[in-house]
């Protein structure tokens, strides 16, 4: 199986709430390698990059908003399949369908303020990774 790296970030709610030790000591015990991390507020014109597949959908501005609102936490893990074993982790999008036992599906309710971004592909994360650490 492929070694991969991926793009995790905690989002605004996870470090308001106090939740970055849980998020990471989860990736850390499935056995992904934390290999950068920093601390960091995102801009409008970064969320725009970020974010660039959703910003004509409906719910833009409302991510914007949230995504803007206070720190984030981005970090790149390292490992076998490390992408879909990332996105396993965090759970479905909507935290009220997530499974049990995922950080969405544990830690969370509302759709936007859902905790966590992970990267969907390796492609994405490629793109991702370089927006945030260069
Ligand atoms: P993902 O984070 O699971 O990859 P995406 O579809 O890429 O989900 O959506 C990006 C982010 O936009 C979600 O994590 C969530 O914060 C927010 N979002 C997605 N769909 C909705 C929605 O229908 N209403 C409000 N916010 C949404
Ligand atoms: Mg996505």
């Amino acid at each position: 199986m492929p070694e991969e790296n991926t793009f995790i970030m905690v989002k605004p709610d996870g470090v308001e709430r106090g939740l970055v030790g849980d998020v990471i000591s989860r990736f850390e015990r499935k056995g992904l390698e934390l290999r950068q991390i920093r601390h960091l507020n995102i801009d409008e014109d970064l969320a725009r990059t970020h974010y660039a597949e959703h910003v004509e959908k409906g719910f833009f501005p409302e991510l914007l908003e949230f995504i803007t609102s206070g720190p984030v936490v981005a970090m790149e893990w390292a490992g076998e399949s490390a992408v879909s074993v990332a996105r396993t982790i965090m759970g479905a999008t909507d935290p009220k369908q997530a499974a049990p036992g995922t950080i969405r599906g544990d830690l969370g309710l509302a759709v936007t303020q859902n905790i966590v971004h992970g990267s969907d592909s390796t492609e994405s994360a490629e793109r991702e990774l370089k927006i945030f650490f260069g």
